[in-house]
């Protein structure tokens, strides 16, 4: 079956942008998420990947084309579907696709992750996107480097990044000789460091063994960790709080919603705490930068939702402002177009804490790792129900496990314990909100 491969909607109030560079030729055989060809727009540089499994049989493009949003620029043959189901899988799927492609190529991604500042799974939020525009150390976006289109592709074939290329052409322009040269300078360095894929072993010696492609999302979500990780100094700071109350109070709450078909959860009561936590508490809902603390007067917590295509994490707005049906329900809308890969990246924008609630799944307690430029996070483990001494007797209590790390930089650890007792406090006693 012939398949339109179609330029989706890059970026908001983005209409059209010129072919840099065609990454396949007719006849190649593509899989899905393989990237196509390579865009520029005022914007951003970014892939267009392939929706499906299959063999290029046409280009309508070449490289310096002018295309607009929507207009067909390859026709991928495949054996199955039908035409019809490739142009609503086409549509359906532009935001979530422009959400990988715009921050993640195969190549290059780190730059486009800059520019574009979307689908940040740990989540460069729009201002983590300005914040990085404000330092004066910034890399430049790949869009900002001035390449010609054939010197792009040939950085691209060397897996050159064109962002850390000096140019000596006219006003810094990068020639092909810059790009040559700078890798030839990257492998000499890398020879002398031990390639950590040569030193793997054959496992086949021992067992069968099979191999997977990493997707856009998981490779985000590793490139996030693993900046956290080993930028953040953390500290993961463990309480428990007594949820027996609060659960008879959303039992009760239910039944009254439940017409409405509306869910109360945990998470949804977590979120309501926590943002009367973050008012009280400047400190967890500030960024660092430049040697200066921000704090932002706004109170938007992201929700870490364990989707088929990995972590994605929405973004409820002004939690503060909402009523507790509020955020339930847009949890529940928000967490749904996240696992129907519905959600749209400005949707995954702007949090400045997250929730993390793996207790649906099991756990007594676990370390969650803080998304930049947050500087805490809130993990939630499974509640349930423990023998507890209430003065001398011993009572039947629902105890819910619950960790915060927090960046050691900003937050020392008697602010971390004081957040998290607080927030374990308001839920055994909710009327300690209005103390
Ligand atoms: N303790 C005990 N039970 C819990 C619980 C907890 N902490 N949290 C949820 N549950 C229960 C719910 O009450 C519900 O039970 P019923 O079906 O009997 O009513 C069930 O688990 C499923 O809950 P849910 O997932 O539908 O609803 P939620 O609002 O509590 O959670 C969400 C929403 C999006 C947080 C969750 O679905 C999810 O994706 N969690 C995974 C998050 C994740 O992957 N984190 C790791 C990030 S990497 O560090």
């Amino acid at each position: 079956m012939k398949k339109e491969i179609k330029i989706p909607d890059i970026a908001e109030n983005v209409e059209k942008g010129t072919i840099a560079a065609i990454l396949v030729s007719k006849g190649d055989k593509v899989t899905v998420d393989q990237p196509l060809v390579e865009i520029e727009t005022e914007k951003a540089s970014t892939d267009i990947p392939s929706l499906y499994d299959g063999v290029v049989d046409e280009i309508k493009v070449k490289e310096g084309d002018e295309v607009k949003v929507n207009q067909v620029i390859m026709i991928i043959e495949t054996d199955d579907g039908g035409e019809e189901e490739a142009e609503t899988k086409n549509e359906e799927e532009s935001s979530d696709k422009n959400a990988g492609k715009k921050s993640a190529g195969e190549k290059d991604d780190e730059n486009r992750k800059h520019e574009s500042g979307e689908d940040r799974i740990s989540d460069k939020s729009s201002e983590g996107a300005q914040q990085a525009s404000s330092e004066p150390e910034r890399k430049k976006s790949l869009s900002e480097v001035p390449a010609a289109p054939s010197v792009r592709r040939i950085a691209r074939e060397m897996e050159v990044e064109l962002t850390k290329v000096k140019g000596s052409g006219p006003s810094g322009r990068i020639t092909a000789d810059d790009v040559k040269q700078h890798g030839k300078q990257e492998d000499a360095v890398a020879q002398n460091k031990p390639d950590t894929k040569e030193q793997l072993p054959d496992f086949s010696q021992w067992g069968p063994v099979s191999a997977e492609k990493v997707n856009t999302i998981r490779k985000l979500t590793a490139e996030n960790v693993t900046e956290s990780w080993q930028n953040i100094p953390h500290v993961t700071h463990f309480d428990e709080a007594d949820i027996t109350k609060l659960e008879n109070f959303r039992k009760q709450f239910q039944e009254k919603v439940e017409k409405d078909e509306v869910k109360i959860t945990v998470t949804a009561l977590l979120l309501k705490i926590t943002g009367y936590a973050l008012q009280k508490f400047p400190k967890f809902n500030a960024s660092l930068r430049n040697g200066e603390i921000l704090y932002k007067h706004y109170f938007n917590i992201g929700v870490a939702v364990d989707t088929p295509r990995g972590l994605l994490v929405p973004v409820i707005r002004e939690v503060n402002s909402k009523s507790l049906v509020q955020l339930s329900v847009e949890l529940d809308d928000l967490a749904q177009k996240a696992r129907d890969k519905k959600i749209a990246p400005e949707e995954m924008q702007g949090g400045n804490f997250t929730i993390s609630n793996l207790g649906g799944i099991g756990g007594t307690g676990f370390t969650p790792i803080i998304l930049p430029p947050q500087v805490a996070i809130l993990g939630v483990s499974r509640a349930a129900w423990k023998a507890v001494y209430i003065g001398d007797e011993l009572q039947k209590r629902m105890i819910l496990p619950l960790s915060v790390s927090y960046d050691h930089r900003i937050i020392d650890g008697a602010d971390g314990a004081r957040f998290l007792r607080w927030i374990c406090n308001v839920i055994e006693d909710p009327f300690a909100i209005l103390l």
